[in-house]
């Protein structure tokens, strides 16, 4: 595979067997990666203090390899940590710290970063990263044990796609994929993939396919549920406008659904390898085994993953879970003792709403289930120690206030 090469031996000019077709977009701008107006901004401010250093978006991890792509081609960056760029001038220095001071963190696909091109065969480092709008955080769970380190996903992300294949819906794993999603500050949808496998896809595909669209929104309240195939492309259509206008999505789900072949079916090519699924028990290969950014050829940005195998939860979660749950808190404040633990007391709002149907037991156990994970997190967690993802709520948090403070002065002008 030919790529321009550079002058330092840390940039990428040799192939990769999961990346074709990137060489292509070599040296498109950084529109084509999902630039927006506010980013660019902040790069400006940043470069016209110091001129050296390039703006860049994160297109893949690879081990300890960080790729970036700026507008005059992709970087190699061995630098495994950076820090926050601060952005605000007129922050004061306890707004500043408050937003910044976590110290330095990794940089994860999707991530608006400032490179600094190593000198006379230095590597190049990343040396800033741009306030994230999204990041998605799992808890590594680590085989039989309880610990595991934070994974970092994906950031700067607008949507998820929660990839499921609907020859194997769990919906088990599609709630714990939403608290994901939800905790990351992006905006879920649900995709069902190999709908042409439906048994009865030949005579009555529609009906099978709607049951399972049912099934699947039913766990998944208020959000949307697309129902697909990679291969032929159906029902595909839609998905365009999640991706419109240079929006990022990323897509998540286990090995084997058919992420990487939903990504080729969008991109129009194979830019990605696909893999067999096992016989036996229908698990995919961990084929697809870096996190991959590719700008659209209609503009847009999609962001293909390797297989979860394992969601674990992080401490913080509380709000994600009222998100995936929103119908089971709908009866809060509705028991007759106010202090209802939702077992067997009297009037209690739930246990009356799943006698009568209008809200599934499985739910309800799940959502139990899940909030004693959380809890359990939380109370292990040192209440000090600042996670990425910790830092990462008081950043949203944070400019959700700005936000507010700034509505609130501009109604009272
Ligand atoms: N019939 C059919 N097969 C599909 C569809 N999508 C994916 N497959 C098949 O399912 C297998 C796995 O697909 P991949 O796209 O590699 O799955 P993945 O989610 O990227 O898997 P990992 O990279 O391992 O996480 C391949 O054999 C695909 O051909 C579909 O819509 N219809
Ligand atoms: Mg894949
Ligand atoms: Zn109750």
């Amino acid at each position: 595979m030919n790529r321009p090469s550079h002058d330092t031996p840390q940039r990428s000019d040799q192939g990769d067997a999961n990346t074709p077709g990137i060489e292509i977009q070599q040296s498109a701008s950084l529109d084509h990666y999902g630039l927006t107006e506010p980013v660019s901004a902040l790069f400006r401010q940043i470069t016209d203090r110091d001129p050296a250093l390039l703006p860049g978006r994160v297109v893949r991890i690879d081990g300890i390899t960080t790729s970036v792509h700026t507008g005059e081609g992709e970087y190699r960056a061995v630098s495994n940590f950076a820090a926050f760029a601060s952005t605000n001038e007129s922050e004061s220095n306890s707004e500043r710290d408050e937003a910044t001071n976590f110290g330095p963190t990794q940089p994860t696909v999707g991530d608006w970063v400032l490179v600094r091109p190593g000198q006379s065969g230095e590597p190049d480092t990343i040396e800033l990263i741009l306030p994230r709008t999204s990041l998605m955080v799992r808890k590594r769970v680590m085989r039989g044990k309880e610990q595991g380190d934070e994974q970092l996903l994906a950031a700067n992300v607008d949507t998820v796609f929660v990839v499921q294949s609907a020859t194997y819906f769990n919906p088990g794993r599609l709630e714990r994929e939403l608290v994901l999603v939800w905790g990351s500050g992006s905006v879920p949808i649900v995709i069902l993939t190999k709908t042409d496998l439906l048994p009865d896809a030949d005579e009555n595909g529609t009906a099978a396919r709607s049951e399972l669209v049912q099934q699947a929104e039913s766990v998944a309240p208020g959000v949307d549920v697309f129902a697909v195939s990679g291969i032929t492309g159906d029902g595909t259509g839609p998905l365009g406008r999640f991706t419109a206008g240079g929006k990022t999505v990323v897509l998540i789900g286990a090995s084997g659904v058919g992420k990487s072949t939903l990504v080729n079916q969008l991109m129009g090519e194979d830019v990605m390898d696909t893999g067999e699924i096992r016989q036996a028990d229908a698990r995919g290969r961990h084929t697809t085994t870096t996190r991959q950014l590719l700008p659209l050829p209609g503009g847009g940005v999609l962001i293909d993953s390797p297989g979860i195998r394992t969601i674990g939860l992080v401490a913080g979660s509380e709000e994600a879970i009222a998100r995936t749950f929103s119908e089971i808190e709908e009866y809060f404040g509705m028991c007759k003792f106010r202090n209802c633990s939702h077992g067997d007391e009297p009037g209690c709002a739930i246990a009356e709403a799943i006698a009568d149907g209008r809200l599934l037991q499985s739910r309800f156990d799940s959502y139990r289930r899940m909030q004693r994970e959380i809890q359990h997190e939380e109370t292990k967690n040192d209440p000090t120690a600042k996670t990425d993802h910790q830092a990462h709520m008081r950043i949203l948090a944070k400019s959700q206030r700005q936000k507010s403070r700034l509505k609130r002065d501009s109604e009272s002008d």
